[in-house]
């Protein structure tokens, strides 16, 4: 399997986000993927390349034009505020809450990040906006590579994308990997996709950008959100609206959930992938289901991993797979490699 990776990942370096009142040192870190190329590097698993570059114009099939030119220009900005904003990251922290106005675009700064941002977890450095855009390039690349007839391709993107939105950030992510990888696919001629979300949180971003569509189809394993972040969405009544009803399916998961329960669910959400007769698959592959993770609750081992990947190759379709969220540095780039690995002694 092709691996796409980032060589601009590490510009995007947060020093803090904010947890219960402090600044606290960002879990989401560069030697998480720096650790994932290692591991496929040691296990021989592929190629490494890095992405070509898609223009701007790729990315406006998924995120609104007015929030890529604010990304494109925030750092700038926080710079010219005052020149000791150098030194430290910008972070959001007013939003425009219930019957606060979205439709006008503040020239205050602090106000643009607010309406642009939905939590004060996820810095936004002087090397976001080029991090991020070559992140999506492996995510764009990654698409390419299987709508042009591979069974499947790995884009190591960084920062991550599930949480972000058309027009917002939030949760570590920016760009959304996997919704511009699965839009990609369907620009290519592929006509039903499914997206399958198996990180330990749920991805907002990524469900309400197809919620109402019928030709991309979401499903997600993810800690209850009645307990775990993004709190806000991932209950099970959720299932799509307008065309796109019944195309949207989320199967929160109590805190503490083994593999049993895990592999139980992820065998119903294959299912109904099967199901809805997707052609293409692309996976939000995050590893932070497992039991050493140091902010999530399940309770999946290193071993367990290379049965997911199985799983997955099981559904018989060209896969994507796009790194999203996965925090226990030391195994992250085991956990992953055996999902890929599981997945390519399956095919
Ligand atoms: C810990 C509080 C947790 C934010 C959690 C974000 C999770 C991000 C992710 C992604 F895949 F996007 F990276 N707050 N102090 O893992 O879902
Ligand atoms: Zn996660």
């Amino acid at each position: 399997m092709i691996t796409f990776h980032n060589p601009h990942h590490a510009q995007h370096q947060g020093q803090f986000e904010m947890f219960r009142g402090q600044l606290v040192p960002c879990f989401e870190v560069p030697a998480r993927v720096d650790d994932v190329l290692a591991e496929l590097q040691r296990r021989k698993l592929g190629e490494l390349r890095t992405p070509e570059r898609f223009d701007v114009p790729a990315l406006t099939t998924i995120h609104a034009p007015r929030y890529l030119d604010f990304l494109a220009g925030a750092w700038a900005e926080w710079v010219a505020l005052d020149p000791a904003n150098a030194a430290r990251d910008a972070l959001p922290s007013v939003w425009p809450g219930r019957t606060l106005r979205t439709d006008v675009l503040p020239a205050n700064f602090a106000a643009r990040m607010g309406l642009f941002s939905f939590d004060a977890g996820s810095p936004l450095t002087s090397g976001t906006w080029v991090a991020a855009r070559a992140g999506a390039d492996c995510a764009l690349a990654a698409a390419q590579h299987v709508a042009q007839g591979a069974r499947s391709a790995f884009a190591l993107s960084r920062p991550p994308g599930h949480h972000a939105g058309a027009d917002f950030f939030g949760g570590y992510c920016f760009l959304n990997n996997a919704a511009l990888a699965a839009q990609h696919l369907r620009d290519q001629g592929v006509a039903r996709v499914a997206i399958l979300d198996i990180d330990y949180h749920h991805g907002n971003g990524t469900q309400a950008i197809f919620y109402d569509r019928a030709d991309v189809h979401y499903t997600s394993l993810h800690g209850d959100p009645d307990t775990e972040y993004p709190f806000f969405l991932g209950y099970a009544d959720e299932r799509g609206t307008g065309a796109g009803l019944g195309f949207n399916c989320n199967l929160p998961l109590p805190r503490g959930t083994d593999f049993a329960l895990w592999s139980t669910a992820l065998k119903n959400a294959l299912q109904g992938i099967d199901h809805f007769g997707a052609q293409a698959l692309v996976v939000s592959l995050g590893i932070d289901t497992y039991e050493g993770d140091p902010i999530s609750g399940f309770t999946l081992k290193s071993e367990d991993y290379l049965r997911v990947g199985q799983a997955i190759a099981g559904a018989g379709l060209p896969t994507v797979f796009v790194f999203e969220g996965g925090y226990a540095v030391a195994e992250v780039g085991i956990n992953a490699v055996n999902v890929l690995e599981g997945f390519e002694q399956a095919c």
